[in-house]
């Protein structure tokens, strides 16, 4: 096994960044923006990760193994596979690979590595060259006030957690964050251990991802996912792609939505970019697509302004009910909206205030293309509207998915094949997280359930999401902070002010793969606990295991890693979670937790008494496939259970979005060289971008009237709260994007998100709603920002 060369990292650190002024530029270089994603390129790109993280022959064994049946769930996003065919070549994708590489690495993080780096050193490489750095091996704990990491064994690393959340004054004074990846095993035990030592405190990532969809259907169509299939994919006739970059975050989807454009579906992309996998795609695995240049996927491109979605989404109805007028019957389904929905007649009613000119004007798009669209819609029924963080991450999202829903309602187009909701979801099992109860507002059915099962009084009070958990560890409410994976830090908004609460904590903990920043700015103690990726074997007793997850659309599934760990100190997250347990509750706890530490089995025994839908788990789980979970909506068209089973229009408003004359719209997005806070590579290939991350995408219109070129650097500033937020050192790319709106990656423009810029009901951060000024850089900006960000250690060594 490679050990890594920590000599390269002294001389990194040596020459830049320098601690007092942390900002610098690469080298950026601009491509051409591509018109159709994935082909050959994709396939090279998604090898080069692997031979660059040392790991060929074993990535490459891995990769044929990913999303097999029989092989491990890809462990980058939510697409579900095929439910029976897959392909030989394997049914990954360029950004499945480099998620393999990631985790497939033979780089390690040692005990020797932090003996040589200390926090305050490794705080100063940024976040690429920190994921860089490999897989994480052992145990490490930081005392109070000091400057290195220090391993530690198992057992004193879970006395120091239960000497930690024993002392706290009420179990609401700890905090379980979870990201999206944890298996539903380990979610399982994970959300009962918190509710034994009596919190529902448990944010997640879904508090920063699809809490809005959730929020907007489960009390409209009664249940907080999707309602489509793969195979609805297929045989939709019409697919609405809206706030969704697939090309990029989904890669799969592709061939899901190839495959339904050659079966007749129309694509219909709203977007204020011209995402490259929006336009078209190339599928590397078809011969034949490669020859011919691949297919192109939206027969309509709608260049709608950041948030002029609900503005787009009203017109389109205004359209539809004038159809519908001409021609009666013609677009509505007048059964369905008798027997299925509330509230048809002032739904209608409120389209009395609304003018097509206005309307269009503020969603930015002409009224051709909007009615362009109305004609693709009005005739079709089974119509799929697939979206993701364009409309989640707006303040009115929750709005705009139920007016989604409203003109679905319309034409009777949910609970029948080929058609319904898709919010496409962000990790792996992000979904199964909740559905294992990993929830801050777990509902009275569900905690009624463990009560009976377990005999023990469960916490009724809700809990702290992500955006309540950052303000309540500033207030001090929270002293413990356990993060079962993610980068809190990074992940999260107004970063100043996460750090400085993350600072407040009496211990912070991260189960981890790999070394991130959430690891560097750390409470008064800190302990990085070091875990299996779903690539990995997973053994347990001599026995290797499976883990099972559940997919966006609801398949729930088996998982085997097939790699040998990169170290023979890893411990899975479910023991991980029971020896937490053991030394914290002891004598007090009523639960079996050697048994769930000794089988998943066991684990999975027990969900199937706790959660409907997962009879004879142990069983089905392990049949081709897995099992889908019930969905009354797309099974039955039974809707929400306090309105007899019948779906409410929502009225809703459209916003007001006028900027001051200096200001600008910016939405923060991910480029197709990250997964989140884990950046792979510093390109955004698809959008022309190479080496550099810190650039600001605008209309060429705007560069001129505001004095700029394209080029310049410039800082960016946001006043939410009559505070001064800066981020540094920007580089100008003109690029086509409706005027007055701005597009920026994060992590790095997080530090502009105010902690109070959030989705009305869903309460997430509105990180593409985000108003900016741009300023000429200036070379002193540097002074303005918070050092405590970059700066591991309380002190320098
Ligand atoms: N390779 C890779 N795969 C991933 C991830 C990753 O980082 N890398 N992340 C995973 C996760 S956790 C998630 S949640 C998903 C995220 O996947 P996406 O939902 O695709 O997320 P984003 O890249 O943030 O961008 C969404 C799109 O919204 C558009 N947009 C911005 N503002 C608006 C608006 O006002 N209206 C409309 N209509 N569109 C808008 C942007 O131009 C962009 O194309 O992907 C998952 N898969
Ligand atoms: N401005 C802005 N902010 C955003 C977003 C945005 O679009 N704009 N998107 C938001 C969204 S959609 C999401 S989902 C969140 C993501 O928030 P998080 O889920 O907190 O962040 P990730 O970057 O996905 O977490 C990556 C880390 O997880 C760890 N990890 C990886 N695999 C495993 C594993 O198998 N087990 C364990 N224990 N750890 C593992 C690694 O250490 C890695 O560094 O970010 C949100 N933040
Ligand atoms: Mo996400």
């Amino acid at each position: 096994m490679e050990e890594h060369d920590n000599n390269k990292i002294e001389k990194e650190i040596k020459n830049e960044p320098q601690a007092e002024n942390p900002y610098r530029l690469l080298d950026l270089k601009l491509t051409h923006v591509e018109k159709s994603a994935a082909g050959i390129p994709a396939v090279l790109a998604a090898f080069s990760d692997l031979f660059e993280e040392k790991a060929p022959i074993r990535g490459m064994r891995a990769l044929f193994k990913m999303n097999q049946m029989g092989g491990f769930d890809c462990p980058s996003c939510a697409w579900p596979d095929p439910d029976d065919e897959r392909s030989v070549l394997g049914e990954y994708c360029e950004n499945g690979a480099k998620a393999l590489a990631e985790e497939a690495t033979t780089k390690r993080v040692t005990p020797e590595f932090f003996k040589e780096n200390s926090v305050f050193d490794l705080a100063k490489l940024d976040d690429y060259e920190i994921g860089k750095m490999g897989r994480l091996t052992d145990p490490m704990y930081l005392p109070e006030g000091a400057t290195h990491y220090q391993p530690i064994s198992w057992d004193e690393a879970f006395k120091k957690i239960a000497g930690h959340l024993n002392a706290l004054e009420s179990p609401d004074e700890a905090a379980f964050y979870t990201s999206g990846r944890t298996s539903n095993e380990a979610s399982f035990v994970y959300q009962l251990f918190a509710k034994e030592f009596g919190t529902n405190n448990m944010p997640d990532c879904s508090n920063m991802c699809h809490e809005t969809s959730g929020s907007a259907l489960r009390p409209t169509i009664g249940i907080g996912k999707g309602t489509v299939t793969l195979e609805d994919f297929y045989e939709a006739e019409v697919i609405v792609i809206i706030g969704q970059n697939p090309g990029t975050n989904a890669p799969r989807m592709m061939s899901a939505l190839s495959k339904g454009k050659k079966n007749g579906a129309k694509i219909i992309a709203i977007n204020p970019l011209p995402e490259a996998g929006l336009m078209g795609f190339t599928n590397p695995q078809s011969v034949k697509d490669i020859l011919n240049g691949g297919v192109q996927l939206a027969d309509l491109y709608l260049p709608v302004k950041i948030n002029g979605d609900m503005a787009l989404l009203k017109a389109l109805e205004l359209l539809l009910i004038e159809f519908e007028k001409e021609n009666p019957g013609s677009v509505f389904d007048e059964n369905f909206i008798t027997e299925k929905t509330v509230g048809y007649e002032d739904f209608i009613r409120q389209f009395d205030h609304y003018k097509l000119d206005e309307l269009a004007s503020l969603s930015g798009v002409s009224k051709e293309l909007i009615y362009e669209a109305a004609v693709t819609i009005a005739s079709k029924k089974r119509i799929i509207f697939s979206w993701g963080m364009g409309l989640t991450q707006q303040p009115n999202g929750v709005d705009m998915i139920r007016e989604i829903l409203n003109i679905l309602l319309l034409k009777g187009s949910i609970g029948i094949p080929g058609a319904g909701v898709c919010p496409v979801r962000g990790h792996s099992n992000v979904q199964g997280n909740r559905t294992m109860m990993i929830d801050e507002k777990p509902t009275d059915e569900q905690l009624d359930r463990l009560e009976k099962f377990y005999g023990f009084k469960m916490p009724r009070k809700h809990g702290y999401d992500v955006v309540r958990a950052i303000k309540a560890i500033h207030e001090e409410k929270i002293k413990v902070m356990f993060c079962m994976g993610g980068n809190f830090l990074s992940a999260t908004p107004d970063t100043t002010y996460t750090a400085h609460a993350l600072r407040k904590l009496n211990l912070l903990v991260s189960v981890s793969t790999k070394l991130n920043r959430g690891h560097l700015v750390h409470g008064k103690e800190a302990l990085i606990l070091p875990t299996y990726g779903r690539s990995d074997k997973d053994i347990v007793n001599g026995k290797l295991q499976i883990v099972t997850t559940e997919n966006s659309m609801g398949v729930v599934q088996d998982s085997k890693g097939i790699l040998d760990a990169v170290s023979n100190n890893l411990i899975n997250e479910t023991q991980i979670v029971c020896r937490m347990a053991m030394a914290t509750l002891g004598e007090r706890s009523v639960v079996s937790w050697q048994r769930y530490h000794d089988s998943y089995d066991a684990v999975r025994d027990d969900i199937e008494q706790c959660i409907p839908g997962f009879e004879n788990y142990n069983v089905r789980v392990r049949q081709k496939g897995g099992f889908y979970l019930p969905n009354a909506a797309r099974d039955k068209q039974e809707f929400s259970k306090e309105l007899g089973g019948r779906a409410p229009f929502t009225l809703t408003e459209v916003p007001d979005n006028t900027l001051a004359a200096d200001e600008y719209m910016m939405a923060t997005t991910r480029t197709h060289d990250q997964f989140n806070t884990t950046i792979y590579g510093l390109d955004d290939r698809y959008r022309g971008i190479k080496n550099e991350r810190r650039v600001i995408f605008m209309n060429q219109n705007d560069i001129d009237k505001a004095g700029f070129k394209a080029g310049d650097r410039v800082d960016l500033y946001n006043y939410d709260d009559g505070i001064e937020r800066v981020a540094p050192l920007f580089i100008i790319v003109s690029y086509q994007i409706p005027e007055k709106n701005t597009v920026t990656y994060f992590p790095e423009t997080n530090v502009l998100v105010s902690v109070n810029n959030v989705v009305k009901e869903s309460n997430m951060p509105a990180s593409k709603y985000v108003k900016i000024k741009i300023m000429k850089h200036d070379p002193e900006v540097y002074k303005k920002v918070d050092q405590m960000l970059y700066q591991g250690a309380i002190q320098r060594p």
